[in-house]
């Protein structure tokens, strides 16, 4: 039986790219801090310049999954990952930007089978949103995690090499499967 597990010491070989919400940018500022040192800390070079990390700014959580599918059809990441904040007592449209970027992502990862990491806050209060961005924990750090564990269980998959070596041991792919499976959404 094969056993595919994401790991998290061979993040230095990976690249990923982080669409980051300006709306709130007080909460979206501290997620994307705490994404960049958990990523940092497992040997991700998180400069602009290094190549490793790209970075995409959008206006609010609406338009976070648009932005993130042009970056996975570049097929140059190996994970997407989306910060935003969506704060409940601040707007009577919550529930459409919330299920609007919450559909979207999901969409994304799904089509296109990189994975695309959910790093939404969706709260009541902005106190609510400040304790989840650093005073109580940092989701931001949470996210940057999901994101090296979701894109080395996909690599396994890929390459029919499960963390407990029973199947392909690391040695070449499967047929048809070295290669994620990218598609651009029908219109
Ligand atoms: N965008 C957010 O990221 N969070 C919010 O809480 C929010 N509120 O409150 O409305 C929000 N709105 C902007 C929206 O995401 C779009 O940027 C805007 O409607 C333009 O399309």
């Amino acid at each position: 039986m094969a056993t595919f597990e994401g790991t998290f010491t061979t993040a230095r070989e990976l690249r990923f790219a982080i669409v980051t919400a300006r709306f709130n940018d007080l909460i979206t500022g501290k997620l994307l801090a705490g994404c960049q040192d958990a990523l940092k800390r497992h040997g991700v070079n998180v400069d602009e310049t290094s190549g490793q990390v790209d970075y995409a700014w959008v206006p609010g959580c609406f338009e976070i999954p648009l932005a993130a599918r042009q970056l996975v059809l570049t097929q140059r990441y190996d994970a997407v990952i989306c910060l935003g904040a969506v704060v409940r007592g601040q707007t009577p449209h919550f529930d459409y930007v919330a299920g609007e970027v919450s559909k979207g992502i999901a969409a994304i990862g799904l089509q296109t089978g990189v994975p695309v990491i959910y790093g939404i806050l969706t709260t009541d209060t902005m106190q609510q949103a400040i304790e989840r961005a650093g005073v109580k924990s940092n989701l931001g750090w949470s996210y940057g995690m999901d994101a090296i564990e979701m894109a080395t269980l996909l690599s396994q998959i890929q390459l029919g090499s499960p963390s407990n070596g029973t199947v392909g041991d690391g040695a070449a792919p499967l047929p048809g499967t070295s290669t994620p499976f990218i598609q651009p959404a029908e219109n």
